[in-house]
């Protein structure tokens, strides 16, 4: 575990003595869209219907608007925080050329992300910039999500399944969406039919069901939705399925294991394969610290 204990006060808790944690690092390393930082240096974001505020403060992490039962039921395993980074660190920088990656990200953390806002969002990933990807959730957000207040803000929770069901594809079209908008319409009419139709028991999202597979065959699942193809899918599978041999290749990651190891012309599907041989059940996190290289660092081939 990478802490020590948990302490509650007034406005929230404090998590003590926490190595591999710096905010930065895993709200600006590309897994998640809902984070920003604040003038103060925090990040505010919002995640499982709730608003927190996250601070570094010497080795602890302060959590604002936030209480120990919240950080029992959801904080600790969105954070990830019962993983041992250091020993995954250790591992991977046994190899000399992901060790400057490792170094570089150092405190990363792959959060644990609710499946069906990760499925909407990576689908609108596709051919996309981040500022643009996170302009296109805030919209969804404020249009179809719960409102909730913090230090005389609104913030709106990414929507159920259940309130996202009544849009209507021209409605979606106004939220910044291109090309996407109609498989993002497709995707939440077979998330809410599966749900309806009971082939997902009685779960929140409609989608458990899929985590639940062996990677393979989650893969394959999470395919048959309109717009998620390989990439897609693997970033779904790695951010909120618990699936950690999921390597998406975009063109960071790509750039990236060009620089550290392949010649240039190499296709997406083998580096892929190239790297889950080498990294195999790190394969996931060892794209993570490589993306957050090659995008901050601004690497070309
Ligand atoms: O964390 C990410 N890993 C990979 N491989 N790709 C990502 C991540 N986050 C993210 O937004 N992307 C994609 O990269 C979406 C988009 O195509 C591009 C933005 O640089």
């Amino acid at each position: 575990m990478d802490y020590k204990s948990i302490e509650n006060f007034e406005e929230g808790i404090i998590i003590k003595d926490v190595v591999n944690f710096k905010p930065k690092d895993i709200f600006e390393c590309g897994q998640c869209f809902r984070w920003d930082k604040q003038p103060n240096g925090n990040y505010i974001g919002v995640a499982y219907g709730r608003v927190i505020e996250v601070e570094k403060r010497e080795n602890d992490i302060i959590i604002y608007n936030t209480n120990l039962e919240d950080f029992n039921t959801i904080w600790h395993n969105y954070f990830d925080l019962g993983r041992d980074y250091s020993k995954i660190k250790a591992n991977l920088s046994k190899d000399p050329l992901l060790k400057k990656a490792v170094e570089f990200g150092e405190g990363i953390r792959l959060l644990q992300q609710e499946p069906f806002e990760i499925l909407i969002s990576f689908i609108i990933s596709a051919n996309n910039r981040i500022p643009m990807i996170k302009r296109a959730i805030n919209k969804i957000c404020e249009k179809w999500g719960e409102p909730i207040e913090y230090k005389e803000k609104e913030y709106y929770s990414f929507p159920t399944i259940e309130s996202f069901h009544s849009a209507t594809l021209e409605e979606l079209q106004l939220c910044s969406l291109g090309f996407r908008a109609k498989y993002i319409k497709d995707t939440i009419d077979k998330v809410y039919n599966n749900k309806q139709n009971n082939v997902t028991p009685c779960f929140d999202t409609g989608l458990d069901w899929i985590k639940g597979l062996d990677s393979d065959k989650c893969q394959k699942e999470l395919k048959k939705f309109n717009g998620v193809g390989p990439k897609v899918a693997d970033c779904i599978m790695l951010f909120s399925m618990e699936k950690y041999s999921s390597f998406p290749v975009d063109v960071w990651v790509k750039r990236a294991m060009q620089h550290f190891y392949l010649a240039p012309d190499v296709s997406l599907p083998k580096i892929r394969e190239f790297a889950i041989n080498k990294f195999g059940s790190l394969s996931g996190f060892a794209q993570q610290y490589l993306f957050y290289y090659a995008r901050e660092n601004n690497i070309k081939i």
